[in-house]
């Protein structure tokens, strides 16, 4: 009788948000950018994706993943990319080595759990494809670095690439056709910056309303802008991001994040027909930082807002109060506010 045995790994994988964000594809087959980009990954303690990858012959003949609890279709061309890819270096090792037990040929069963609202504009599909990735990855006991598995990743979700590492992260766009240089590096670990806090302002956990991956090719063939921002805007604010990371200086960080998210905002805006992520509710806590960097004179907290109106500020420890205190108490009287969930990221390896 044939071996039944269940080989299975687990792994989680963070949420990550871009300070300098991913809009637009170069290649959407392979999910090729048009700039790079960079982001800070969240606490795993409040937002992550829990993944369980068990392959055997008892599996019958299919693959299957389900997500919380319901199962996903599995046979779109990027599960299937990430699939293919993994099978292929197992397949490899197991050619190299005929000790090995194949696994590759085996259907896969995959189990996933967010802690988090699904596509609320919490970059769901990021720690998703992620965790995919590298349960698999354990589970073929495949010796791939992070940078590798985010090439795979990334044709999973572009910036899923950037949630294999843990603190900051770039995405370097890279230039060849087959997208083998579009990876992620890591600009600095969590340990780095250890004052750093985020807060979440879940503003709506609804499903969006224009998916980024249909939004972005409406962008890219629409708005003269976003020329204008992928050739001169994103390459400087790399450069200044980058610096502001390496050098922990938070007024640079706080003003290219806040500068990057209303660039990227404006660019939705100049696309045709228009993309409105943004909501009164998100345009009041802009109004909110921008008091509180007034009134202490320097910028002391920072704003971005992805593909949805929920709002990520960022800031460091010791200004906790002035920052996160006086949000909740501005916001928390608003109408279309009460009753929301504020997320402070209490943990310290933001
Ligand atoms: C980002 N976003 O850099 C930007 C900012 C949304 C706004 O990456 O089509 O879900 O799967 O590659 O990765 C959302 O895009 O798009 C995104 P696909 P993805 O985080």
């Amino acid at each position: 009788m044939a071996d039944q045995k269940v080989y299975q790994a687990s792994t989680t994988a963070p949420v990550n948000i871009a300070v300098v964000k991913y809009w637009g594809k170069r290649d959407p087959k392979l999910n090729l950018p048009t700039n790079s980009s960079v982001s800070v990954t969240l606490s795993q303690a409040d937002l992550r994706t829990h993944t369980t990858a068990a392959c055997s012959s008892s599996f019958g003949s299919e693959d299957s993943l389900l997500l919380n609890s319901s199962p996903q279709d599995v046979t779109g061309a990027r599960t299937q990319a990430c699939f293919r890819e993994l099978r292929s270096l197992r397949a490899q090792l197991e050619a190299s080595d005929a000790s090995l037990p194949k696994l590759s040929p085996l259907p896969l069963r995959i189990v996933s759990e967010n802690n988090f609202p699904t596509a609320a504009g919490l970059a769901s599909s990021a720690a998703g494809f992620a965790a995919l990735v590298r349960a698999i990855a354990n589970l073929y006991e495949l010796s791939s670095s992070p940078t590798e598995l985010s090439r795979i990743a990334r044709q999973g979700s572009g910036s899923a690439c950037r949630s294999l590492f843990g603190g900051y992260v770039a995405w370097q766009m890279g230039e060849k056709a087959d997208g083998s240089d579009s990876v992620a590096v890591e600009v600095a670990p969590a340990s780095h910056w250890p004052t750093m806090r985020a807060l979440i302002l879940v503003v709506s956990a609804e499903k969006k309303g224009v998916s980024s991956t249909s939004g972005m090719q409406i962008t890219v063939a629409t708005s003269e802008l976003f020329q204008r921002r992928a050739e001169v805007v994103v390459p400087r604010h790399m450069l200044k991001m980058e610096k502001a990371i390496k050098e922990k200086d938070f007024e640079a960080f706080g003003k290219v994040t806040m500068m990057e998210s209303n660039s990227f905002h404006a660019t939705c805006l100049d696309t045709f027909p228009p993309i409105f992520y943004l909501n009164d509710v998100s345009r009041a806590a802009i109004r909110a930082v921008e008091d509180i960097n007034t009134k202490a004179g320097k910028v002391i907290a920072a704003y971005t807002f992805d593909a949805g109106p929920n709002a990520v500020i960022y800031y460091e420890e010791e200004n906790t109060e002035a920052v996160a205190g006086v949000l909740k108490s501005a916001l928390g009287n608003l109408d279309g506010w009460q009753g929301r969930d504020i997320k402070e990221q209490a943990s310290d390896n933001l």
